[in-house]
């Protein structure tokens, strides 16, 4: 008795799924309904969502996850539909490895120079915050025909409930947002020209956000009245809220298509060093921040299977674990690996360029990648200890990558530290209770944390073996 249903729509940049998290006094199982392939698709304009499919795959998911009590929507950030004055959509959404803001940056601070937009937002550089995409947009005829600017998850909200709203999270990766009060910064909105009015009103992580329209009942064949919750809407802050830290003093990665490792704090690091490290500060689950690298991530792995044809992975990282360790190292937060196409070869020049051995075959190559990854794992960890006097005694890993026993392996042994591998799915999960405490069922995020830590599996891993060899090819990459 006392148990409630609630689905959890989460989209990243390589699948999207429906799990449905049964949540009781003490207990909580979390199943799949659906998932779905997220394939952008290269037209002659540039590199684009299928929103449309994504969000046949939500409707698809919800009819399969049946009678629930509430659903919420997070996925990958920066990204946006525009909408008319119909309210209909303008066109499909730009992915953020699209090329067209190369060199936007360089525009942008000629106005407000970088350090002062660190000052203000506290977000890091990286070339498709939602702020410099909308520079890029500028002069096109379909910013010019925009009312309405609505954040992926938010986008998906508005078609399944006629509402719409701007989860706080997700906005704070627009770069348009002020870390300290939480409310959109004027004055990076004037000075650079971007439209406040085009954002609809913020909502915050537990808010109600409507419910589903009737079509959409009748699409999914659910009883209404179905309600819709705000979570935390980028799927990255959903995964820290389910980090199943038992204190503060954790790292967390969260290792997907990007992994994105750091801290959670209480406030913002808004330091030129920190600036300089590029690490970011996200706004997360209740007032707290995301103090953060991100680094290219397991999208390195997924382009290189790609373009070999898509070998099975249980295989290739077997072959891996039995590759020569630390043969080749690349910098795995080198924004030259941000554009898909021809990976293993980028791969290869990057090691000849750095002198290193070129990795010969496919398992080398993986190998090459995962020891790349724990490096700037490593890099990651100990730099965000330093710039923000925040030690730690050991590191989460969530996301797909915490099913990669080798790479969590690794991670340990560059970080020194040991590992905590899981849940997989901490986004869904730190959905779920998001859209549980707002109906009253788990406690603070603490109470939130230890549910997850005494029912989810998790793996741990003890740091071993040889610190100079990860500091000698640390080296290597400086
Ligand atoms: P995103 O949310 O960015 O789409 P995910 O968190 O779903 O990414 O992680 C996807 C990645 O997780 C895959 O690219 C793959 O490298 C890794 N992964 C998923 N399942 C496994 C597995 N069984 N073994 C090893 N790695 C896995
Ligand atoms: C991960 C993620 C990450 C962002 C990137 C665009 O899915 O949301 O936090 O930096 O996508």
């Amino acid at each position: 008795g006392g148990v409630k249903a609630y689905a959890a729509v989460d989209l990243g940049a390589s699948s999207g799924r429906v799990m449905v998290g049964r949540v009781g006094p003490g207990s909580l199982e979390l199943t799949e309904a659906h998932r779905f392939p997220n394939r952008p698709v290269r037209l002659p304009e540039g590199l684009r969502w299928d929103v449309l499919a994504l969000y046949a795959g939500v409707l698809d998911g919800l009819r399969a996850a049946g009678e629930v009590d509430s659903v919420g929507i997070d996925s990958w950030a920066v990204d946006y539909g525009l909408l008319d004055a119909d309210g209909a959509l303008l066109g499909n959404p730009v992915h953020y490895r699209d090329p067209r803001t190369e060199g936007v940056a360089e525009q942008v601070w000629a106005t407000m120079p970088a350090a002062e937009l660190y000052a203000a937002t506290g977000i890091q550089y990286a070339p498709f915050n939602t702020l410099y995409q909308l520079t890029a947009a500028h002069s096109t005829a379909q910013l010019a025909a925009a009312q309405r600017l609505l954040l992926i998850p938010d986008l998906l909200t508005y078609w399944l409930t006629g509402e719409q709203g701007t989860e706080l999270t997700n906005a704070s990766t627009t770069q348009l947002v002020d870390p300290r009060t939480r409310d959109w910064s004027r004055e990076v909105a004037d000075r650079l020209g971007v439209d406040l009015d085009l954002f609809a009103p913020l909502r915050l992580p537990g808010d109600p956000a409507g419910g589903l329209r009737p079509k959409v009942l009748e699409e999914t064949g659910l009883t209404g009245p179905v309600p819709v919750t705000a979570v935390c809407s980028h799927d990255t802050a959903s995964a820290v809220a389910a980090v199943p830290a038992g204190n503060e003093r954790f790292a967390y990665i969260c290792t997907g298509t990007w992994s994105l490792a750091g801290l959670e704090l209480d406030a913002p690091v808004l330091t030129e060093e920190s600036r300089a490290a590029n690490f970011t500060n996200e706004l997360g689950l209740d007032g707290t921040v995301r103090h953060l690298r991100n680094i290219m991530g397991l999208w390195l792995l997924q382009e290189c299977l790609r373009a070999w044809g898509e070998p099975g992975l249980d295989g290739l990282l077997r072959e891996a674990a039995e590759a020569p360790g630390l043969r080749s190292v690349v910098d795995a937060g080198d924004a030259a690996f941000l554009a898909p196409g021809r990976m293993p070869e980028r791969i290869a020049a990057a090691c000849r360029d750095s002198g290193q051995p070129v990795p010969r075959s496919p398992a080398e190559t993986t190998r090459c990648i995962l020891d790349s990854l724990a490096l700037a794992h490593r890099r990651a960890v100990r730099e965000a200890q330093r710039l923000a006097d925040h030690p730690v005694d050991v590191v989460h890993i969530v996301g797909g990558g915490a099913r990669n026993a080798l790479l969590c392996r690794l991670t340990a042994d560059a970080c020194g530290l040991p590992v905590v591998a899981g849940p997989a799915e901490a986004a869904a999960l730190g959905n779920v209770l998001v859209q549980a405490r707002a109906h009253g069922l788990v406690g603070d995020r603490a109470g939130m944390r230890r549910l997850v830590a005494r029912t989810q599996p998790l793996t741990r891993y003890e740091p071993r073996g040889d610190a100079a060899a990860w500091r000698s090819a640390e080296a290597r990459l400086v």
